[in-house]
Formats: C-alpha cells, sequence, structure tokens
C-alpha cells in the first residue's frame, strides 16, 4: 500500500517563476508538484502536494497529515520565521516526521532569515537545493518511514 506524504508550501510561493527567478529559480510551483508526484512515484510515496497564503490552512493541514499521512516536506515560505502557530501544530502531531524545505539557502540571505520558529519541532531541515530540496525530503521521508 503506498504511503501518503503531504508537501506544504505556505505564503508567496504560488509566484514561483513568474518573480525572482536570480533567487528562486525559473520552475513554477506546478513544475514542482509535477516533480514531486513523478518522485514520489518512484519512491512507492503518494505525494499530496498543497500551497495556500494563509497561516491557519497550513495549521488544519498539519492536523489532517496527522490523521491521513506517514510524513510531511513543508516549505512554509516567510511564516517558517514567524510562526509559533505552526510549530504549536508540528508538536502536535509529534511523532510523525515533518521536514523543513527551503528552496534557498536561508543562511546565505538576510539574518532575519537565519531564525526558523519550526525547526526545533521538525525532524531535519533541508535547504538551498532549489527546487530539488523538495524531492531530497521525499527521499528522506522514504528513509525514515520504512
Ligand atoms: O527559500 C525558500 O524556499 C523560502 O522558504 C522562500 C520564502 C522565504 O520567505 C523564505 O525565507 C525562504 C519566500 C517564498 C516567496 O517566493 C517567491 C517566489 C517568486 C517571487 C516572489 C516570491
Amino acid at each position: 500500500m503506498s504511503k501518503t506524504i503531504f508537501v506544504l508550501n505556505g505564503p508567496n510561493l504560488n509566484m514561483l517563476g513568474k518573480r525572482e527567478p536570480g533567487i528562486y529559480g525559473g520552475k513554477t510551483l506546478a513544475d514542482v508538484e509535477a516533480d514531486c508526484l513523478k518522485a514520489g512515484a518512484e519512491l512507492g510515496l503518494d505525494v499530496d502536494f498543497r500551497q495556500s497564503n494563509h497561516e491557519g490552512d497550513l495549521v488544519s493541514w498539519i492536523h489532517e497529515a496527522g490523521e491521513k499521512a506517514v510524513g510531511v516536506a513543508i516549505n512554509a515560505g516567510a511564516y517558517t520565521h514567524t510562526s509559533i502557530a505552526l510549530h504549536d501544530a508540528i508538536k502536535a502531531v509529534s511523532p510523525l516526521p515533518v521536514i523543513e524545505v527551503h528552496i534557498s539557502n536561508v543562511h546565505a540571505r538576510e539574518e532575519f532569515r537565519h531564525k526558523s520558529m519550526i525547526a526545533p519541532a521538525c525532524k531535519g531541515v533541508i535547504c538551498g537545493f532549489g527546487p530539488q530540496s523538495y524531492i531530497l525530503a521525499l527521499q528522506a521521508l522514504k528513509t525514515i518511514t520504512q
């Protein structure tokens, strides 16, 4: 039976490929979703890929993952750096493994991006590999959930 992984995306990630290609590359979020579905199929994972600009949607989806998924990869966008609500939601579904994902290397950018509110609640963090960060997270989830 295929295992379900939620891949969650936060604010402004719907703009991928449309603005700031120097930082985030040229792929759209639809391209990233297609890559994740393909990698998921190869890994035997059923990927449920979502994006919202609203913090509460992400909180509710993490709770839903606690019922339906074996793991979560989350690019929480700027909420990474601000959201105690997301930290608490990840803690609330423990021990479900949640991996924090970023396209850019947040540590090579502005200081306000160096702090993550969610990293202490997550299993691990992958950043700086462009859209490949998502695939690395799926590979890690495959390994730690088998
Ligand atoms: O590098 C990442 O994946 C980030 O999570 C992206 C967030 C940023 O706030 C984090 O610090 C790092 C921003 C996503 C916004 O994406 C855009 C894409 C194209 C144009 C404008 C924004």
